[in-house]
């Protein structure tokens, strides 16, 4: 019959194309991960994925070859204007379906309670604090064991658990490591916690996930991930060899006047409590 000769070209262009999409995915740094959290979200992701591409896929198929068969011009197939109703039919468009939602649900439930941010991760290695505070338009990071804080650049080595406290100096925005995992909101005057763990060595793209005006786009970070503690403290050391300092709360606010393009600057000694100091403010 015709049709066959159809859905063999059809299945020809569907792998051709899936081939394509998987080959050219070196971009997608998502499917890319580098560290646990990263990992378990992609494949929370590929599952949802192939879950409902169990529907998809037949009912693709299925359009084709329905649109084919039951065209006005077949001559050959039986015409039934009549026909309204099959059990048959019903209980597969039903029951599938069905099945399929209640399994990602329950895969859903699971994986939000796992992969909480706020979940420390489980590890030997005792965590780094990291403080992230959103400014108009770059990131300020504080290290509060090491009393040094950067803009726009985070350094930490790898298979060290780093827990990230996150508020905002000015609008709604947010961070985001994409290699590492999920992106959490900093809001002014609260502290939001996202737990993260790189587990290879690189250099990765840390970006603002929302629009926060004129500068935003630039608003970009380098997270490098060393080798070991040794090249950490390293690089500790040579923060601290910074002439820069933010010792006082004018100095914070100097440095959060709104600027574009802001370069990546170390700061060898910062004051204490900073970072709740500025969660504060907006709560008086
Ligand atoms: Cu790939």
């Amino acid at each position: 019959m015709k049709y066959y000769k159809y859905a063999k070209k059809t299945k020809i262009l569907l792998t051709y194309t899936v081939a394509t999409l998987l080959s050219s995915c070196n971009n997608l740094v998502l499917m890319h991960p580098k560290g646990q959290i990263g990992i378990e979200q992609r494949t929370l992701i590929l599952t949802a994925l192939g879950m409902m591409l169990i529907i998809i896929i037949p009912v693709l198929i299925m359009t084709i070859i329905f649109s084919i068969k039951y065209r006005a011009s077949n001559k050959e197939k039986k015409y039934s204007p009549d026909w309204s109703h099959s059990k048959k039919i019903e209980i597969i468009i039903w029951s599938l379906p069905i099945t399929i939602v209640t399994i990602l649900s329950i895969i859903t439930w699971q994986s939000t309670h796992k992969l909480d941010p706020n979940n420390p991760i489980v590890s030997n290695i005792k965590p780094i604090i990291i403080e992230v505070i959103a400014l108009d338009w770059k990131w300020l990071f504080i290290y509060p064991n090491y009393k040094i804080a950067i803009v726009n650049e985070i350094v930490f080595p790898k298979n060290t658990p780093i827990e990230f406290r996150i508020t905002s100096n000015s609008v709604m925005n947010s961070f985001f490591i994409p290699q590492l995992g999920g992106q959490i909101y900093a809001m002014a005057g609260m502290k939001s916690t996202l737990n993260l763990i790189a587990n290879t060595q690189g250099i990765y793209k840390g970006i603002s996930s929302n629009f926060s005006g004129r500068g935003f786009s630039n608003m970009k970070f380098n997270v490098i991930t060393t080798n070991n503690q040794e090249e950490f403290h390293t690089w500790i050391k040579k923060v601290k060899t910074s002439s820069k300092q933010i010792e006082t709360i004018f100095d914070y606010e100097n440095l959060a006047i709104p600027s574009e393009n802001y370069p990546v600057t170390y700061f060898s000694n910062v004051k204490n409590g900073l970072f709740y100091d500025i969660i504060n403010k907006f709560m008086q």
